[in-house]
Order: C-alpha cells, then structure tokens, then sequence
C-alpha cells in the first residue's frame, strides 16, 4: 500500500478556486521536509472553508451500474490479457497497465460524449476503449499489427483515433498537457460546445508543462479538464517524497481554478465528478480533478514492483474496484453471484477474442514505417536515409534551406 490508501478520501473534496475562497494554505516551509514515506509536515487537511456538504445521496441507476461493471471487467480482462501476451513475448515495447484504475477509467469516460476529446498518457488500453475503440484494434496495436489502432506503428501508448477522439497516447510524462490545451484553445476559438479531458498521473504534476497548462487554461477560460489519476506512485516514488503538496487538487487554486477530488475506486462517485469538472469546462471554466487509485501492478508490465514490502501488496486486494463493484451488485440484489460471474466470463472471451485477433493480424510492411510521421507531406522528409539497413539506399532528397 502507497501512503495513498491514507489519503483516501471519505467524501468528496472540492475547491472552487481562489476567486471564490481562500487558497489553500499550507504551512510555511522552514526545514527542509524529511525524507519519509508519512505525510509530509507541509500536508494540511481539508480546511472549512473549502470543505463542501456532501452531496445528497443520488439514486444509483442500476443499468448503469451493471454497464460500468461490464466496462470494468473488460478492463480488467483485457489487461490482464496483454501482461501475459507480454510475457509470452509476443507484446513489445512498453506496456503500462491500468489494473487497480477501471473504476477511474469508466467513471471518467462514461461522462464524456462523443464530440469530447481526449488525451492521456501510455497508461492507455482502458481509456481507448472506452472511448469506443475496438478492443480488437487495441490488442492488435499492443501487437504492432495492421489492424491496430495506429496500424500497428504506435504500439501500447501510442494510440491515436480521431473517429474516436482520443488524440493520444504520449510517451513522454506530461507531454499530452500542452497539446490538449492548445486543443481547448481550437474549440474556444471556433466557438463549440466540445471539451478537452486530459489525464495523467500524479507524477506529471511536478512537470513542468502541468503549471503552464493550468495557467493558461486558466487564463483563457479554457474548455479543458485536467484529470490527475493518483495512484500513489510515479514509477517506484511515492507522492509524498515526491510532492511538497501531496494533496494535488489543491495546486489549482494557484491558477483560481476550481478542483475536486474523488475516490477513483468508485466508478459512480468519478462518473459523477467528470459530469461536474465537464460541466464547468463546457462553461468555460477549467477544471483540476484528482481521482484517488491504487495501481495494483508495477509501473509497468516488467517491473517487479520491489520497492513495495510483501504486507503492502497483500493490502492492496482491499483496494481494487472490481471486486468492490461485483460485490456491491450482489450485497444490494442488483445482480445475482452467477449474473456477475456470467459478466466476467463474457468479458474473458471478449478479451480473448481481441488477443486472437490481434495475433491474426498481419505485422505492416516495413516500407509503410514513416508514413504516419507528419499529417500533411513535408518538404525533404528524410524517410529513406542513405545507409539504413532496413532500406534500398536512395537518394537523399535535397534539402530546402
Ligand atoms: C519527461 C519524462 N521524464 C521521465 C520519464 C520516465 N517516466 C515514465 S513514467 C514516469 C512516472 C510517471 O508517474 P505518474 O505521472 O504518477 O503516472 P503513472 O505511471 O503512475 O500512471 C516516469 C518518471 C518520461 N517518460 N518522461
Ligand atoms: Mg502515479
């Protein structure tokens, strides 16, 4: 267990951003902050002023909880599929799992519609298809096969769809902020009703590029939200060695923009607070929201995860989403044990399907490799350069100065 399970939040947290109530006031740092996995000293709890009612209890639609459990499940599946697909060597490249995160992941992505963007990092299966992608297609971009997402060139966090509107997929920790803000920045200036959703982890909220993102988008009353999904964890670094203000919403009101935070093991209590932070960017108003999740793997499929002690791993079974949902469905007679185990077992197959599809397909022609580099043609594309083994020597175009 990160010392994230500590910081799990009862209710819901809100703030509404510093026009509106004081800023969140941390105390001064006068020593240097121990080294230490414990809260740091700099750590404040919620204050009244910015603690909100929580809200009254909504009735739950159970459709839509047995839709959100199904999505969950596929998920979990799907994932679960990949590690071993991975194992097997058959899977190459990176590959960053979302186990521990699908209540996170369906909750925020139910609230968008199909006109919304997204953007997000390599921790990425789940959202893409969430986002309507065939898992099919997901699998076989894992596989870097035709059939693929990004025709097999893009691999696991290299996604891009724009029937779908998931504008990536990066690689590079924080890189997806400024781009979906520039994207917020296109909607405003053609004047639609379309928003930015841009997730990350709390680790890309010491980049750089997250301050100037949230500035801007401030600023500019930008259509975007900004989603940080807290597992606890930047690859082995806890958030508190990590992060003077571990508490990430809270960074917000130092751009006046209004923030939450929510229990990303409940996929209605995300659902409920994308709908919010969606709402507030559809208006103009930027939104910071932090989901609260435990990442139940390593940071990736090859780490062995050995920064965490045995006792904090067999902790961790009490914060994984899927299970809690399976077992709230029976506990409230939503679902009977054998409706539930009938969902897991169609979203196995539905997982195997996509890893039988994806090995089916064909792996691209190498010639197509820097097909996809740029949208638009560009003058002296150095796609054929003199001397690389995978190539004819050609002529190399000349170059425009
Ligand atoms: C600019 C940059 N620095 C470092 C890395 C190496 N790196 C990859 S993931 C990662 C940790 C990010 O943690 P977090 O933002 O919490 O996301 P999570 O992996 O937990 O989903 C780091 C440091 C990178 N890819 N890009
Ligand atoms: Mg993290």
């Amino acid at each position: 267990m990160t010392d994230n399970a500590l910081r799990k939040p009862k209710a819901s947290a809100k703030t509404s951003g510093a026009k509106k109530v004081a800023a969140p006031v941390t105390a001064p740092r006068s020593t240097p902050a121990k080294k230490t996995t414990a809260r740091p000293a700099t750590a404040t709890a919620p204050s009244k002023a910015r603690a909100t009612k929580k809200a009254p209890a909504k009735k739950v639609d159970t459709a839509q909880l047995v839709s959100f459990y199904r999505d969950m499940m596929l998920i979990r599946r799907f994932e679960e599929r990949a590690a071993r697909a991975y194992t097997e060597a058959l899977i190459g490249g990176y590959c960053h799992l979302n186990l521990g995160e699908e209540a996170a992941v369906v909750g925020l992505m139910s609230a968008l519609r199909d006109t919304d963007y997204l953007f997000t990092n390599y921790r990425e299966h789940g959202y893409a298809i969430m986002r309507g992608i065939d898992p099919n297609r997901a699998m076989a971009e894992l596989y870097g096969r035709v059939d693929g997402v990004s025709k097999g060139w893009g691999g696991s966090m290299h996604m891009f769809d724009m029937t779908h509107r998931l504008l990536g997929g990066y690689g590079i920790v924080g890189g997806q902020l400024p781009l979906a803000t520039g994207a917020a920045l296109a909607i405003q200036y053609r004047g639609l009703d379309e928003v930015v959703m841009c997730t990350m982890g709390d680790g890309t909220a010491n980049i750089g590029a997250f301050h100037e993102s949230l500035n801007i988008a401030a600023l500019w009353n930008l259509p975007v939200v900004f989603v940080v999904i807290n597992n606890g964890l930047g690859m082995g670094t806890t958030v508190a060695k990590a992060s003077a203000e571990p508490e990430i919403y809270k960074r917000a009101s130092a751009y006046a923009m209004a923030a939450e935070r929510v229990d990303g093991l409940d996929p209605v209590a995300v659902f409920d607070a994308a709908q919010r932070a969606l709402t507030s960017a559809r208006s103009g108003k930027p939104f910071l929201l932090e989901v609260m999740c435990e990442r139940l793997r390593g940071h990736s499929v090859v780490d062995p995860a050995k920064y965490r002690s045995a006792e904090e791993v067999a902790q961790l079974a009490k914060f994984d989403p899927v299970p809690a949902l399976a077992h709230r469905l029976v506990h409230d007679k939503i679902l009977t044990s054998a409706q539930v185990h009938k969902i897991d077992e169609e979203e196995t197959a539905r997982a195997d399907a996509a890893d039988a599809f994806a090995q089916a397909s064909a792996l691209p022609d190498v010639t197509t490799l820097f097909d996809y580099n740029y949208a638009t043609p560009v003058a002296n594309d150095s796609r054929r350069l003199p001397g690389d083994p995978l190539f004819a020597v050609v002529a190399r175009p000349e170059v425009v100065r």
